[in-house]
């Protein structure tokens, strides 16, 4: 790690179960060396961290030239550790309680260590002692800060297109917005679960998280349908009374879903659960009509194209849901309260009453459909923030994708 020109530390969900928290961070409070955390691993280390490298990824993953793996594994979403995402000379370090988990995929391990995070990041901050990584006096810390400083003006401007149907930023940037002035991230007092092929994509780089534990997503069998189990989980294990005894967390949590629109369908009756068992979940349904999208945004259009399928022409395609599904009545129908919008104005309303509900609460939010897109599923290096994105952010990444880039 001493010799390395460009280190970097991935931060996965194996350090957010370890509880591994304060030993990374003097770790990285030390040394310096800049980190991405995967989708589970957020807020292990505050994503406000000065060295936090997760808006500049594909920069960070291109240069790095050794990798220190921390609880995570290198699969689909770290891109197997392989290139062109990967300089192909990286050489992975990996820490892991799982011994099977060492030398997978590219991790042909330089280093493999089998062991608590705890421990073994103790022993690492002793090694290093004394040692810090010049980040910004090096040109790949350079090249890493001018990455992030570009991509997220261009993420700034991205969330300003105002049109309707919105688009996912504008849609996530209003959720965003209402939430935190309800409840700042550092107070910690929101769990965000979401699942999803683009709404789960793109959420993850909008909501920051500042400690550990408070994000669930798809992970690594990207499994639709747990959303909404995890939902019920999280808010078993955060804020019902503990027949054990074992010590809560001092302040409840409200636990949000943002669910892409076939995600949610597939566990959908979970919210008559969380009505039974008075669970003031919020659930945010990105609906696009459509797995990765919708067919069209016009209900006279859609039923042309519906026709043409059950005539046996080319119609809608298999991957449409219907148009402007009323998923909202599933709450109304078992108890809870239901939010249909279209605009910011009635998104941001929806968001404060829903925050504020004390019973389950689906906002039903219609999004444009993204006619026309190639169908992709990927995690993407900079979501929303290539050169494209004022078009359909699924194109932009698809063609990023496409290039290898
Ligand atoms: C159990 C399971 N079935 C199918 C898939 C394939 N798949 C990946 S993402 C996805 C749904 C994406 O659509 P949506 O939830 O509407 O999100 P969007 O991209 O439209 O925002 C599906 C069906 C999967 N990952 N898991
Ligand atoms: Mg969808």
């Amino acid at each position: 790690m001493r010799a390395a020109k460009s280190p970097l530390v991935v931060v996965g969900k194996g350090a957010a179960y370890a509880r591994a928290e304060e030993k990374i961070r003097q770790l990285i409070d030390h040394t310096k060396m800049p980190f991405l955390p995967t989708p589970m691993g957020k807020g292990v280390l505050p994503d406000s961290h000065v060295s936090n490298a997760a808006s500049a990824r594909s920069a960070a993953l291109r240069n790095a030239d050794v990798v220190l793996v921390l609880g995570a594994r290198l699969n689909w979403i770290l891109h197997f550790g392989e290139q062109p995402k990967w300089n192909a000379d990286a050489k992975f370090i990996q820490v892991d309680i799982s011994a099977e988990e060492i030398g997978k995929n590219n991790g042909s391990s330089e280093l493999g260590i089998v062991g608590d995070l705890n421990i073994v990041v103790s022993q690492l901050c002793t090694a290093l002692q004394g040692w810090t990584y010049d980040h910004f006096a090096s040109p790949h810390g350079q090249a890493l800060s001018a990455s992030k400083q570009k991509n997220e003006a261009n993420a700034a401007k991205v969330v300003k297109i105002n049109k309707t149907p919105m688009t996912y930023h504008r849609t996530f940037d209003v959720i965003k917005q209402t939430l935190h002035c309800l409840s700042p991230p550092e107070d910690g007092n929101v769990v965000y679960i979401s699942e999803g092929a683009n709404t789960m994509d793109i959420s993850r780089s909008v909501f920051p998280v500042e400690e550990p534990r408070l994000r669930l997503d798809a992970g690594t069998n990207a499994t639709m349908g747990v959303g909404l189990a995890y939902a019920i989980a999280a808010h078993s294990a955060y804020n019902l009374p503990n027949p054990e005894g074992l010590s809560r967390s001092p302040a409840r949590k409200k636990i949000v879903c943002l669910e892409g629109d076939s995600a949610f369908g597939f566990s959908m009756p979970e919210v008559e659960t969380m009505a039974r068992y008075n669970m003031d979940i919020l659930i945010f349904v990105i609906n696009n009509g459509g797995v990765y999208h919708g067919d069209c945004d016009d209900a006279d259009e859609w039923l042309k194209l519906q026709e043409r399928s059950t005539n046996g022409s080319e119609g809608l395609r298999s991957t449409s849901l219907g148009y402007q599904v009323g998923y909202e009545k599933m709450a109304e129908m078992c108890g809870g309260k239901g939010y249909l919008v279209h605009t910011p104005e009635e998104l941001e309303k929806a968001t404060e009453e829903g925050f504020k509900a004390n019973i389950p609460v689906v906002v039903n939010v219609i999004i444009e459909s993204g006619a026309g897109n190639k169908l992709v599923s990927y995690i993407c290096c900079s979501p929303g923030l290539c050169s494209r994105a004022n078009n359909f952010v699924g194109v932009c990444m698809a063609e990023e994708y496409e290039k290898g880039q």
